[in-house]
Protein backbone atom coordinates (compact mmCIF):
# COMPACT_ATOMS: atom_id res chain seq x y z
CA UNK A 1 0.00 0.00 0.00
CA UNK A 2 0.99 3.55 -0.82
CA UNK A 3 1.51 5.94 1.55
CA UNK A 4 -0.04 9.30 1.71
CA UNK A 5 2.84 12.65 1.84
CA UNK A 6 2.07 15.84 2.97
CA UNK A 7 3.60 19.56 1.98
CA UNK A 8 3.09 22.23 4.46
CA UNK A 9 4.35 25.74 4.90
CA UNK A 10 6.54 26.73 7.85
CA UNK A 11 6.37 30.08 8.59
CA UNK A 12 3.47 32.78 7.95
CA UNK A 13 2.54 31.27 4.37
CA UNK A 14 3.41 32.65 1.26
CA UNK A 15 6.59 30.73 1.14
CA UNK A 16 6.14 29.39 -2.34
CA UNK A 17 4.32 26.31 -1.80
CA UNK A 18 2.61 26.48 -4.97
CA UNK A 19 6.68 26.63 -6.76
CA UNK A 20 7.35 23.53 -4.80
CA UNK A 21 4.24 21.37 -5.35
CA UNK A 22 4.64 22.21 -9.17
CA UNK A 23 7.90 20.83 -9.22
CA UNK A 24 6.97 17.58 -7.49
CA UNK A 25 3.63 16.88 -8.86
CA UNK A 26 4.61 15.26 -11.77
CA UNK A 27 5.39 11.95 -9.59
CA UNK A 28 1.33 12.02 -7.76
CA UNK A 29 -1.17 10.63 -8.96
CA UNK A 30 -3.42 12.27 -6.47
CA UNK A 31 -3.42 15.91 -5.08
CA UNK A 32 -5.83 17.03 -2.44
CA UNK A 33 -6.10 20.50 -0.67
CA UNK A 34 -7.09 19.55 3.19
CA UNK A 35 -7.26 23.03 4.71
CA UNK A 36 -8.10 26.76 4.26
CA UNK A 37 -10.15 28.39 1.50
CA UNK A 38 -10.13 31.01 -0.86
CA UNK A 39 -7.58 33.12 1.99
CA UNK A 40 -5.05 31.22 0.13
CA UNK A 41 -3.11 32.07 -2.97
CA UNK A 42 -0.90 29.44 -4.82
CA UNK A 43 0.66 31.37 -7.97
CA UNK A 44 2.40 29.08 -10.25
CA UNK A 45 3.73 30.28 -13.94
CA UNK A 46 2.13 28.34 -16.00
CA UNK A 47 2.34 28.38 -20.05
CA UNK A 48 3.46 31.80 -19.94
CA UNK A 49 0.49 32.73 -17.58
CA UNK A 50 1.00 33.55 -13.90
CA UNK A 51 -2.23 32.11 -12.46
CA UNK A 52 -2.84 32.18 -8.56
CA UNK A 53 -4.75 29.25 -7.18
CA UNK A 54 -7.40 29.88 -4.37
CA UNK A 55 -9.01 27.23 -3.79
CA UNK A 56 -8.18 24.64 -6.71
CA UNK A 57 -5.55 21.78 -5.80
CA UNK A 58 -2.03 22.56 -7.49
CA UNK A 59 -2.36 19.40 -9.66
CA UNK A 60 -5.29 20.78 -11.47
CA UNK A 61 -1.96 21.56 -14.46
CA UNK A 62 -1.41 18.22 -14.74
CA UNK A 63 -4.29 16.01 -17.14
CA UNK A 64 -3.04 12.82 -15.09
CA UNK A 65 -3.65 14.11 -11.93
CA UNK A 66 -6.77 13.74 -9.94
CA UNK A 67 -7.41 16.78 -7.69
CA UNK A 68 -9.33 16.55 -4.44
CA UNK A 69 -11.07 19.49 -2.23
CA UNK A 70 -10.83 17.85 1.34
CA UNK A 71 -13.60 17.66 4.01
CA UNK A 72 -11.41 20.63 5.51
CA UNK A 73 -11.52 22.85 3.09
CA UNK A 74 -14.63 25.88 3.10
CA UNK A 75 -15.73 26.58 -0.41
CA UNK A 76 -16.71 30.04 -1.81
CA UNK A 77 -18.64 28.72 -5.24
CA UNK A 78 -18.48 31.27 -6.89
CA UNK A 79 -14.55 31.58 -6.71
CA UNK A 80 -14.84 28.04 -7.50
CA UNK A 81 -16.47 28.34 -10.77
CA UNK A 82 -13.98 31.09 -11.61
CA UNK A 83 -10.95 29.74 -11.12
CA UNK A 84 -12.19 26.88 -12.95
CA UNK A 85 -13.49 29.08 -16.07
CA UNK A 86 -10.30 31.07 -16.18
CA UNK A 87 -8.08 27.56 -16.41
CA UNK A 88 -10.55 26.33 -18.84
CA UNK A 89 -9.41 30.07 -20.86
CA UNK A 90 -6.30 29.51 -21.11
CA UNK A 91 -6.15 25.72 -22.33
CA UNK A 92 -9.61 24.68 -23.51
CA UNK A 93 -8.35 21.11 -23.91
CA UNK A 94 -7.79 20.54 -20.60
CA UNK A 95 -11.38 19.49 -19.05
CA UNK A 96 -10.42 20.70 -14.82
CA UNK A 97 -14.21 19.56 -14.31
CA UNK A 98 -13.13 15.89 -14.88
CA UNK A 99 -10.28 15.78 -12.69
CA UNK A 100 -11.66 17.40 -9.49
CA UNK A 101 -13.30 15.68 -7.20
CA UNK A 102 -15.30 17.28 -4.02
CA UNK A 103 -16.18 16.18 -0.71
CA UNK A 104 -19.30 16.19 0.03
CA UNK A 105 -19.02 17.35 3.61
CA UNK A 106 -16.46 20.25 2.81
CA UNK A 107 -18.36 23.60 3.88
CA UNK A 108 -19.54 26.43 1.90
CA UNK A 109 -18.81 30.07 2.42
CA UNK A 110 -22.04 32.31 2.13
CA UNK A 111 -21.89 35.44 0.66
CA UNK A 112 -22.78 36.95 4.13
CA UNK A 113 -19.99 35.43 5.68
CA UNK A 114 -17.91 37.49 3.55
CA UNK A 115 -19.61 40.70 4.62
CA UNK A 116 -19.66 39.31 8.54
CA UNK A 117 -15.73 39.39 8.40
CA UNK A 118 -15.19 42.74 6.68
CA UNK A 119 -17.80 44.10 9.35
CA UNK A 120 -15.44 42.42 12.52
CA UNK A 121 -12.40 43.59 10.90
CA UNK A 122 -13.26 47.22 10.85
CA UNK A 123 -15.81 47.70 13.53
CA UNK A 124 -13.89 48.79 17.06
CA UNK A 125 -15.83 46.05 18.91
CA UNK A 126 -13.81 43.53 18.01
CA UNK A 127 -9.99 42.32 17.67
CA UNK A 128 -8.64 43.39 14.06
CA UNK A 129 -6.89 40.19 13.05
CA UNK A 130 -5.98 41.60 9.39
CA UNK A 131 -7.86 38.68 7.68
CA UNK A 132 -8.40 38.57 3.68
CA UNK A 133 -12.14 39.12 4.16
CA UNK A 134 -12.99 36.28 3.02
CA UNK A 135 -15.75 35.14 5.24
CA UNK A 136 -12.96 32.23 6.05
CA UNK A 137 -13.75 32.33 9.83
CA UNK A 138 -17.26 32.48 9.95
CA UNK A 139 -17.94 29.66 7.67
CA UNK A 140 -15.27 27.25 10.08
CA UNK A 141 -17.03 28.83 12.94
CA UNK A 142 -20.88 28.12 11.63
CA UNK A 143 -19.14 24.16 10.97
CA UNK A 144 -18.05 24.07 14.90
CA UNK A 145 -21.38 25.70 15.88
CA UNK A 146 -22.99 23.20 13.74
CA UNK A 147 -24.94 26.21 11.51
CA UNK A 148 -22.89 25.44 8.49
CA UNK A 149 -24.11 24.04 4.86
CA UNK A 150 -21.87 21.12 3.17
CA UNK A 151 -21.14 21.03 -0.13
CA UNK A 152 -23.07 17.71 -0.34
CA UNK A 153 -26.43 19.44 1.38
CA UNK A 154 -26.63 21.36 -2.04
CA UNK A 155 -29.18 18.75 -3.20
CA UNK A 156 -31.31 18.39 -0.84
CA UNK A 157 -34.78 19.69 -1.71
CA UNK A 158 -34.52 22.29 1.53
CA UNK A 159 -31.35 23.31 0.35
CA UNK A 160 -32.42 26.78 -1.17
CA UNK A 161 -34.82 27.90 1.42
CA UNK A 162 -32.54 26.51 3.97
CA UNK A 163 -29.94 29.03 3.01
CA UNK A 164 -31.94 31.85 1.86
CA UNK A 165 -33.50 32.00 5.20
CA UNK A 166 -29.69 32.15 6.97
CA UNK A 167 -28.58 34.56 4.16
CA UNK A 168 -31.18 36.69 4.78
CA UNK A 169 -31.36 36.52 8.43
CA UNK A 170 -27.38 37.45 8.38
CA UNK A 171 -28.11 40.17 5.86
CA UNK A 172 -30.45 41.82 8.23
CA UNK A 173 -28.27 41.80 11.30
CA UNK A 174 -25.42 42.97 9.18
CA UNK A 175 -27.18 45.89 7.92
CA UNK A 176 -28.64 46.90 11.66
CA UNK A 177 -24.82 46.77 12.60
CA UNK A 178 -23.94 49.44 9.78
CA UNK A 179 -22.20 47.29 7.15
CA UNK A 180 -22.02 48.40 3.71
CA UNK A 181 -24.24 46.04 1.65
CA UNK A 182 -25.12 45.40 -2.06
CA UNK A 183 -28.60 44.25 -3.10
CA UNK A 184 -29.76 40.98 -0.95
CA UNK A 185 -31.58 39.56 -4.24
CA UNK A 186 -28.50 39.88 -6.17
CA UNK A 187 -26.55 38.96 -3.50
CA UNK A 188 -28.48 35.36 -3.59
CA UNK A 189 -29.07 35.54 -7.77
CA UNK A 190 -25.20 34.83 -8.23
CA UNK A 191 -25.12 32.34 -5.45
CA UNK A 192 -27.50 30.03 -6.54
CA UNK A 193 -26.75 30.60 -9.75
CA UNK A 194 -22.97 29.51 -8.43
CA UNK A 195 -24.56 26.36 -6.40
CA UNK A 196 -26.16 25.26 -10.00
CA UNK A 197 -22.92 25.09 -11.23
CA UNK A 198 -21.51 22.95 -8.48
CA UNK A 199 -23.48 20.09 -9.67
CA UNK A 200 -21.68 19.62 -12.96
CA UNK A 201 -18.69 18.71 -10.86
CA UNK A 202 -18.58 15.35 -9.09
CA UNK A 203 -19.20 15.67 -5.05
CA UNK A 204 -18.31 12.61 -3.74
CA UNK A 205 -17.03 10.63 -0.14
CA UNK A 206 -13.37 11.91 -1.21
CA UNK A 207 -12.12 9.48 1.72
CA UNK A 208 -13.06 6.36 0.12
CA UNK A 209 -11.63 7.75 -3.26
CA UNK A 210 -8.48 8.34 -1.36
CA UNK A 211 -7.76 5.61 0.59
CA UNK A 212 -8.66 3.37 -2.30
CA UNK A 213 -5.76 5.12 -4.22
CA UNK A 214 -3.26 4.07 -1.86
CA UNK A 215 -4.37 0.78 -1.65
CA UNK A 216 -4.42 0.87 -5.44
CA UNK A 217 -0.42 2.07 -4.52
CA UNK A 218 -1.39 5.69 -6.03
CA UNK A 219 0.59 8.58 -5.15
CA UNK A 220 -1.16 10.84 -3.17
CA UNK A 221 0.17 14.26 -1.99
CA UNK A 222 -1.69 16.24 0.51
CA UNK A 223 -1.70 20.01 -0.26
CA UNK A 224 -1.82 22.51 2.76
CA UNK A 225 -3.02 26.32 2.77
CA UNK A 226 -1.36 29.41 4.87
CA UNK A 227 1.67 27.66 7.16
CA UNK A 228 2.20 26.42 10.60
CA UNK A 229 2.38 29.43 12.17
CA UNK A 230 -0.88 30.22 11.43
CA UNK A 231 -2.87 27.03 12.54
CA UNK A 232 -5.73 28.40 14.85
CA UNK A 233 -4.07 25.80 17.83
CA UNK A 234 -0.72 25.93 17.48
CA UNK A 235 -0.07 29.25 15.43
CA UNK A 236 0.31 33.09 17.07
CA UNK A 237 -3.28 33.21 18.63
CA UNK A 238 -5.58 34.79 17.85
CA UNK A 239 -3.30 36.18 14.83
CA UNK A 240 -3.99 33.44 13.02
CA UNK A 241 -6.31 31.43 10.48
CA UNK A 242 -8.98 29.71 11.24
CA UNK A 243 -8.05 25.85 10.23
CA UNK A 244 -5.97 23.84 11.66
CA UNK A 245 -2.59 23.97 8.72
CA UNK A 246 -0.43 21.55 10.61
CA UNK A 247 0.53 18.14 8.70
CA UNK A 248 -2.25 16.17 11.29
CA UNK A 249 -5.15 18.30 9.85
CA UNK A 250 -4.44 16.52 6.42
CA UNK A 251 -5.36 13.06 7.95
CA UNK A 252 -8.67 14.64 9.78
CA UNK A 253 -9.95 16.73 6.64
CA UNK A 254 -9.08 13.99 4.05
CA UNK A 255 -9.98 10.65 6.13
CA UNK A 256 -6.69 9.21 6.41
CA UNK A 257 -5.04 7.54 9.28
CA UNK A 258 -1.71 8.67 10.44
CA UNK A 259 -0.61 5.20 9.80
CA UNK A 260 -0.45 5.90 5.86
CA UNK A 261 1.28 8.90 6.30
CA UNK A 262 5.33 8.75 4.51
CA UNK A 263 6.90 11.83 3.40
CA UNK A 264 6.14 15.28 5.18
CA UNK A 265 7.47 18.53 3.33
CA UNK A 266 8.13 21.79 4.26
CA UNK A 267 8.90 24.71 2.53
CA UNK A 268 10.36 28.04 4.07
CA UNK A 269 11.43 31.16 2.26
CA UNK A 270 14.86 32.63 2.44
CA UNK A 271 13.56 35.54 4.81
CA UNK A 272 10.24 35.42 6.82
CA UNK A 273 7.05 37.22 6.04
CA UNK A 274 3.72 37.68 7.70
CA UNK A 275 0.37 39.57 6.05
CA UNK A 276 -1.79 40.64 9.40
CA UNK A 277 -1.61 41.39 12.36
CA UNK A 278 0.38 39.84 15.17
CA UNK A 279 3.47 38.81 16.04
CA UNK A 280 7.17 38.61 13.98
CA UNK A 281 10.41 38.40 16.13
CA UNK A 282 12.50 38.79 13.29
CA UNK A 283 11.05 41.45 11.79
CA UNK A 284 13.10 44.09 9.80
CA UNK A 285 11.80 47.40 10.24
CA UNK A 286 12.76 50.26 7.61
CA UNK A 287 14.15 50.25 4.00
CA UNK A 288 16.18 47.13 4.28
CA UNK A 289 12.49 45.57 4.72
CA UNK A 290 10.80 47.93 2.40
CA UNK A 291 13.44 46.93 -0.30
CA UNK A 292 12.94 43.44 0.37
CA UNK A 293 9.00 43.59 -0.10
CA UNK A 294 9.99 45.14 -3.66
CA UNK A 295 12.24 42.77 -4.75
CA UNK A 296 10.74 39.65 -3.54
CA UNK A 297 7.26 41.26 -4.74
CA UNK A 298 6.44 40.75 -1.14
CA UNK A 299 2.53 41.37 -1.65
CA UNK A 300 -1.00 39.53 -0.87
CA UNK A 301 -1.66 37.48 -4.08
CA UNK A 302 -5.32 38.37 -2.73
CA UNK A 303 -5.53 41.19 -0.95
CA UNK A 304 -2.70 43.17 -2.38
CA UNK A 305 -1.37 44.36 0.83
CA UNK A 306 2.24 44.73 1.94
CA UNK A 307 4.02 41.60 3.54
CA UNK A 308 5.80 42.57 6.81
CA UNK A 309 9.47 41.39 6.01
CA UNK A 310 11.48 39.04 8.55
CA UNK A 311 14.79 36.83 8.87
CA UNK A 312 14.46 33.78 9.00
CA UNK A 313 13.60 32.46 12.57
CA UNK A 314 15.21 29.38 13.83
CA UNK A 315 13.41 28.96 16.68
CA UNK A 316 9.92 29.22 15.34
CA UNK A 317 11.49 26.89 12.43
CA UNK A 318 12.07 24.84 14.78
CA UNK A 319 8.69 24.05 15.81
CA UNK A 320 7.08 24.44 12.58
CA UNK A 321 9.37 21.47 11.69
CA UNK A 322 8.66 19.93 15.70
CA UNK A 323 4.50 20.02 15.25
CA UNK A 324 4.55 18.70 11.41
CA UNK A 325 7.55 15.89 11.53
CA UNK A 326 8.88 17.40 8.65
CA UNK A 327 10.87 15.06 6.87
CA UNK A 328 12.53 16.88 3.61
CA UNK A 329 13.10 20.76 3.76
CA UNK A 330 12.49 22.86 0.39
CA UNK A 331 13.97 26.64 0.37
CA UNK A 332 12.35 29.25 -1.89
CA UNK A 333 13.28 32.96 -2.68
CA UNK A 334 16.75 32.49 -2.53
CA UNK A 335 17.71 34.57 -5.35
CA UNK A 336 15.70 37.64 -3.53
CA UNK A 337 18.82 38.12 -1.54
CA UNK A 338 21.01 38.27 -3.89
CA UNK A 339 23.75 41.30 -3.86
CA UNK A 340 22.47 41.63 -0.28
CA UNK A 341 25.89 42.69 1.92
CA UNK A 342 24.69 40.46 4.84
CA UNK A 343 21.90 37.96 5.81
CA UNK A 344 20.59 37.30 9.22
CA UNK A 345 19.05 34.11 10.64
CA UNK A 346 17.85 34.67 14.69
CA UNK A 347 18.69 31.97 16.34
CA UNK A 348 17.58 32.57 19.54
CA UNK A 349 15.67 35.69 21.49
CA UNK A 350 16.32 37.49 25.02
CA UNK A 351 12.87 37.65 26.82
CA UNK A 352 13.25 39.96 29.98
CA UNK A 353 16.65 39.35 30.36
CA UNK A 354 16.73 36.08 29.83
CA UNK A 355 18.04 33.84 26.60
CA UNK A 356 15.46 31.71 25.08
CA UNK A 357 15.98 29.10 22.55
CA UNK A 358 12.15 27.53 22.08
CA UNK A 359 9.78 29.55 20.29
CA UNK A 360 7.49 31.32 23.33
CA UNK A 361 4.28 31.13 23.97
CA UNK A 362 1.78 34.24 22.78
CA UNK A 363 1.96 35.77 26.20
CA UNK A 364 5.71 36.72 26.16
CA UNK A 365 6.28 37.30 22.15
CA UNK A 366 5.40 41.16 22.66
CA UNK A 367 8.81 42.00 24.58
CA UNK A 368 11.02 39.76 22.52
CA UNK A 369 14.48 40.66 21.35
CA UNK A 370 15.87 38.85 18.65
CA UNK A 371 19.68 37.27 18.48
CA UNK A 372 21.15 36.95 15.34
CA UNK A 373 23.69 35.45 13.67
CA UNK A 374 25.31 37.47 10.60
CA UNK A 375 26.34 35.61 7.37
CA UNK A 376 27.88 37.33 4.62
CA UNK A 377 25.49 37.85 1.17
CA UNK A 378 25.78 36.66 -2.06
CA UNK A 379 25.92 38.06 -5.54
CA UNK A 380 25.76 35.78 -8.48
CA UNK A 381 24.17 35.06 -11.64
CA UNK A 382 21.19 31.99 -10.78
CA UNK A 383 20.23 31.81 -14.48
CA UNK A 384 23.38 30.15 -15.22
CA UNK A 385 23.04 27.58 -11.76
CA UNK A 386 21.70 24.06 -12.06
CA UNK A 387 23.40 22.30 -9.68
CA UNK A 388 24.73 22.11 -5.41
CA UNK A 389 28.22 22.78 -7.15
CA UNK A 390 27.62 26.25 -8.84
CA UNK A 391 26.24 28.22 -5.84
CA UNK A 392 28.19 31.06 -4.66
CA UNK A 393 29.92 30.15 -1.58
CA UNK A 394 27.98 32.22 0.93
CA UNK A 395 24.45 30.46 0.23
CA UNK A 396 26.35 27.10 0.26
CA UNK A 397 27.27 28.14 3.65
CA UNK A 398 23.69 29.31 4.60
CA UNK A 399 22.48 26.56 3.64
CA UNK A 400 25.06 23.93 5.59
CA UNK A 401 23.87 26.18 8.41
CA UNK A 402 20.55 25.53 8.28
CA UNK A 403 20.52 22.26 7.39
CA UNK A 404 22.47 21.44 10.57
CA UNK A 405 20.92 23.69 13.09
CA UNK A 406 17.59 22.64 11.76
CA UNK A 407 18.30 18.61 11.98
CA UNK A 408 16.28 18.01 8.70
CA UNK A 409 17.58 17.50 4.83
CA UNK A 410 17.35 20.32 2.35
CA UNK A 411 15.98 18.74 -0.56
CA UNK A 412 15.29 21.65 -2.89
CA UNK A 413 16.50 24.95 -3.27
CA UNK A 414 14.60 27.55 -5.37
CA UNK A 415 16.81 30.17 -7.15
CA UNK A 416 14.28 32.05 -9.12
CA UNK A 417 10.59 32.65 -10.44
CA UNK A 418 10.81 30.69 -13.19
CA UNK A 419 8.92 27.35 -12.97
CA UNK A 420 12.27 24.91 -13.59
CA UNK A 421 14.54 27.60 -11.73
CA UNK A 422 14.77 24.98 -8.63
CA UNK A 423 17.45 23.01 -8.02
CA UNK A 424 17.73 19.50 -6.05
CA UNK A 425 20.41 19.65 -3.41
CA UNK A 426 20.32 16.19 -2.55
P1 LIG B 1 -8.18 34.72 7.26
O1 LIG B 1 -8.59 35.46 6.01
O2 LIG B 1 -9.30 34.68 8.27
O3 LIG B 1 -7.60 33.37 6.99
O4 LIG B 1 -7.02 35.60 7.92
C1 LIG B 1 -6.48 35.28 9.17
C2 LIG B 1 -4.99 35.45 9.22
O5 LIG B 1 -4.36 34.53 8.33
C3 LIG B 1 -3.56 35.22 7.41
N1 LIG B 1 -3.63 34.61 6.08
C4 LIG B 1 -2.63 34.60 5.21
N2 LIG B 1 -1.34 34.98 5.34
C5 LIG B 1 -0.57 34.87 4.22
N3 LIG B 1 -1.02 34.47 3.00
C6 LIG B 1 -2.32 34.12 2.87
N4 LIG B 1 -2.89 33.96 1.68
C7 LIG B 1 -2.92 35.08 0.70
C8 LIG B 1 -1.66 35.04 -0.12
C9 LIG B 1 -3.10 36.40 1.48
C10 LIG B 1 -3.39 37.64 0.71
O6 LIG B 1 -1.29 33.94 -0.49
O7 LIG B 1 -1.02 36.04 -0.39
O8 LIG B 1 -3.67 37.65 -0.47
O9 LIG B 1 -3.36 38.69 1.38
C11 LIG B 1 -3.17 34.12 4.00
N5 LIG B 1 -4.45 33.78 4.20
C12 LIG B 1 -4.73 34.09 5.50
C13 LIG B 1 -4.17 36.62 7.34
O10 LIG B 1 -3.27 37.59 6.83
C14 LIG B 1 -4.52 36.84 8.78
O11 LIG B 1 -3.36 37.22 9.49
MG1 LIG C 1 0.04 32.77 -0.67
Amino acid sequence: MAKMDILVGLQWGDEGKGKFIDKICPNYHVVARYNGGANAGHTILWNGHKITLKLLPSGIFYPHITNIIGSGVVINPTQLNQEIEQLASISPDHDVKKQLLISQKAHLVLPTDKYRDMYMEDSELFRTIGTTKNGIGHAYANKMLRQGFRVGDIYSADFAHDVEQVMRREYEQLSHLGQALPDFNEIRRVFMADIERLKELAIIDTEIFINKALKEDKAVLAEGAQATMLDIDHGTYPYVTSSNTVASAACVSLGVSPHKVGEIYGVLKAYNTRVGEGPFPSEIIGDLGDDLRIKGNEFGSNTKRPRRIGWLDLPALRYAIMLNGITQLSITKSDVLNGMDIVNVCTHYQIEGKLVYDFPTAQQINEIKPHWKVFSGWNTDFSKIKEREQLPYELDQYISYLELELETPISHLSIGPERDAIISLK
